[in-house]
């Protein structure tokens, strides 16, 4: 008999990011059977952008090219095929977008878009006329200060807004990105006919018109009122300025609270070009960030931890306890469920400081000396409990969790938590090592420990799985340091895919869309095919009672140290 991976359906995600465009083919066992990548700087460097993006540094703004995101998608579909995918083959399609981006689209784009002629590249049909404005803001972007000010006012407070949109006004979110574009060029603004985020930009190349907003991504927008389950109209009609509301309404469009089923079939463009099935089904796509949730059936409780140049802590929760430090939006696939997180601008930038302030070692592992002094260092500094623990904060990056200025801070205080003091001396490379890590580490547990419940009743709350992806998840002190302050009761885990967790979160959401049986859960299906022993490895056993409850002790004392921090800011305003 043929077997599945010579037969059967199979699906592909994407993940169109900053620096790269990926894709990923796989059954609908989950086994991976293609994949090929578009790298920006390396294949279109013509766009003249350096990291997948250009910027005005005069404006503050960052942003991307339309036209080289087209270009990616059929460089890497010609990629996908020399690699011989047999794209007939292909029953669904989905993936990811960087959050908070958006597109413009003219009027023409959606009827140059519904009848794209197979002969011509993406590119040479829509580049010129389908946009209203040729470039999409990057969520590198820090334009919008004055429109972010407004949205945090426009219902009373940032407490107030997070509660509504789940999240306080950020740079990046689109609203406020919108309200600064319709000030800057009203008149593009007027001639835009429909406004897509990243990820429904994608979903409406491949569908062959506008695709309405995902769930999850929509809550990237600080326009969605999350409890309400619609456009919170207030801050419409701030972002629309003169125009008003019904402009903004219309050229937003719809949203769609089903993450699974299909949007539609795929345009008639790629079947012609590439051979795909004309009844293959384009998914809602959804951000990078609800993406890699759905790279693993993550259950309530467990947490991804995700250790690139800045730092993500994801967690699926029931709770919607939404603070302006944080983000909630909701879940991409499970109603009820909400996505939890925290982006970090200083993460593996501030560590490697750290590193470099200790000698060179000899081996090919530029990490050797961080991690042995990391390791053989007491937890908090501390040789014993009556020496003073070590607390600091490490931010070369002006940080968003808490909202500082780059800078350097350490603080003392004792086993208890009690007597925070500011430390005068410097505590030397090697201590530093292991206390940079612990800081970004508390700051986590600070900040979930609402979301966390027992997970028995002899146990303390705590998360129970923690996965780590990026770069940093290599790293295996890194890994023992975060079983010592997060805890875990079933361990912490590496996840082998690392890099590509948003392009096959997006496979497996396509595998869902479109097999789910009625009511079916994307953690119960993907739960069920998805084999732990391929795609997971242990890489630290997690909670240890005593170092866990030292770290605990000393909880109040972080936030304390933070919210002086916070007021000497204020002082030197
Ligand atoms: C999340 C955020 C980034 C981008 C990266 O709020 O801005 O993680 O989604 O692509």
């Amino acid at each position: 008999m043929p077997s599945q991976i010579d037969q059967g359906p199979l699906y592909l995600g994407f993940d169109l990011s900053t620096q790269q465009l990926k894709a990923i083919v796989i059954t609908s066992s989950l086994k991976v059977l293609y994949e090929a990548k578009v790298d920006f700087d390396a294949d279109l460097s013509k766009y003249g952008i350096k990291k997948g993006v250009n910027v005005n540094e005069a404006e503050r703004e960052v942003y991307a090219p339309v036209a080289m995101w087209l270009e990616a998608v059929d460089l890497v579909l010609q990629r996908l095929k020399e690699k011989g995918t047999p794209f007939q083959r292909i029953k669904g399609i989905s993936g990811a977008g960087q959050q908070h981006g958006s597109v413009y689209w003219s009027k023409a784009g959606e009827k140059i878009l519904g009848d794209l002629n197979p002969r011509d590249t993406l590119i040479d049909q829509l580049e010129k006329k389908a946009f209203a404005h040729p470039n999409s803001p990057n969520w590198q972007d820090a334009s919008t200060q004055k429109e972010c000010d407004a949205f945090d006012a426009a219902l009373g407070s940032p407490e107030k807004l997070a509660q509504v949109t789940g999240s306080k006004a950020h740079h990046r979110f689109t609203g406020p990105q919108i309200m600064r574009f319709h000030k800057k060029y009203p008149d593009i603004y007027r001639a835009t006919s429909r406004i897509t985020l990243v990820s429904s930009f994608l979903a409406s190349v491949f569908l062959g018109k506008i695709a309405v907003f995902d769930i999850s991504d929509v809550c990237g927008m600080n326009l969605w009122d999350i409890n309400a389950g619609a456009w919170c109209e207030p801050l419409l009609t701030l972002a629309a300025g003169e125009d008003g509301l019904d402009s903004l309404k219309q050229k937003l469009g719809e949203v769609r609270e089903d993450g699974g089923g299909s949007l539609g079939n795929i345009s008639s463009y790629f079947v012609s070009r590439y051979n795909f099935a004309p009844d293959c089904g384009i998914a809602p796509f959804t951000g990078d960030n609800p993406a890699t949730i759905l790279a693993l059936p993550l259950r309530p409780l467990d947490a991804i931890v995700s250790l690139g140049t800045s730092t993500t802590f994801l967690m699926s929760t029931p709770k919607y306890l939404p603070d302006p430090a944080y983000h909630f939006f909701n879940h991409p696939t499970t109603a009820g469920l909400y996505m939890f997180m925290l982006c970090y601008k200083n993460g593996g930038l501030a560590r490697e400081k750290v590193r470099d302030n200790l000698p060179k070692p000899t081996s090919s592992d530029s990490w050797s000396n961080f991690n042995e002094a990391a390791l053989s260092t007491p937890p908090l500094g501390q040789k014993s409990p009556s020496d003073p623990a070590k607390l600091g904060l490490y931010f070369p990056l002006p940080e968003i969790v808490p909202n500082v200025r780059a800078g350097t801070w350490r603080y003392t205080c004792a086993s208890d938590g009690s007597d925070l003091q500011v430390s005068e001396k410097k505590w030397g490379a090697e201590a530093e090592a292991r206390i940079i890590v612990e800081s970004q580490i508390l700051s986590l547990r600070l900040r979930s420990h609402n979301l966390t419940h027992k997970p028995s009743p002899d146990l303390p709350p705590q998360p129970r799985r923690i996965y780590l992806v990026g770069g940093g998840s290599l790293n295996p002190a890194i890994a023992r340091i975060i079983g010592d302050v997060l805890g875990g009761t079933e361990g912490v885990w590496k996840l082998d895919v690392g890099g590509n967790a948003c392009a096959l979160g997006g496979a497996y959401k396509a595998v869902w869309a479109m097999e789910r049986n009625k009511g079916e859960s994307f953690e119960d299906l993907i739960g069920e095919r998805w084999k732990e022993s391929e795609a997971v490895e242990k890489v630290d056993e997690g909670y240890r009672k005593d170092v866990f409850e030292r770290y605990g002790n000393v909880l109040k004392a972080f936030e304390e140290m933070e919210g002086d921090v916070l007021a000497g800011e204020e002082r030197n305003l």
